[in-house]
């Protein structure tokens, strides 16, 4: 499903990963299907050993309002809108053969 204006929503940005994961399981809410975040503080949410995440956009993602399906971390990057994540239209169709 295309991310649009009714179902992608910016929950802001976050100090606490504790606090971003229950607004962002919040507003998956089966009507909200993308949620994108920033997390701003200082722990180490990716779990790679160095507290470098601040500043990384987080995209998640849920179909039917229950739990969080899948997560991106998306290091520096400070906002993101529906159409970021909306695919292209087609190319329109070749010329008909003369
Ligand atoms: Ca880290």
């Amino acid at each position: 499903m295309n991310a649009d204006a009714t179902n992608f929503t910016d929950a802001g940005s976050f100090s606490s990963l504790a606090a971003l994961d229950a607004i962002v399981n919040a507003d998956l809410d089966g009507t909200h299907k993308y949620v994108f975040a920033v997390y701003n503080g200082t722990e180490d949410i990716n779990h790679n050993g160095i507290a470098d995440d601040h500043g990384a956009g987080i995209l998640a993602w849920d179909d039917n309002g229950t739990g969080i399906t899948s997560v991106l971390m998306l290091p520096g990057v400070a906002t993101l809108a529906a159409n970021d994540l909306a695919l292209p239209p087609p190319p329109p169709p070749p010329p008909p053969l003369a």
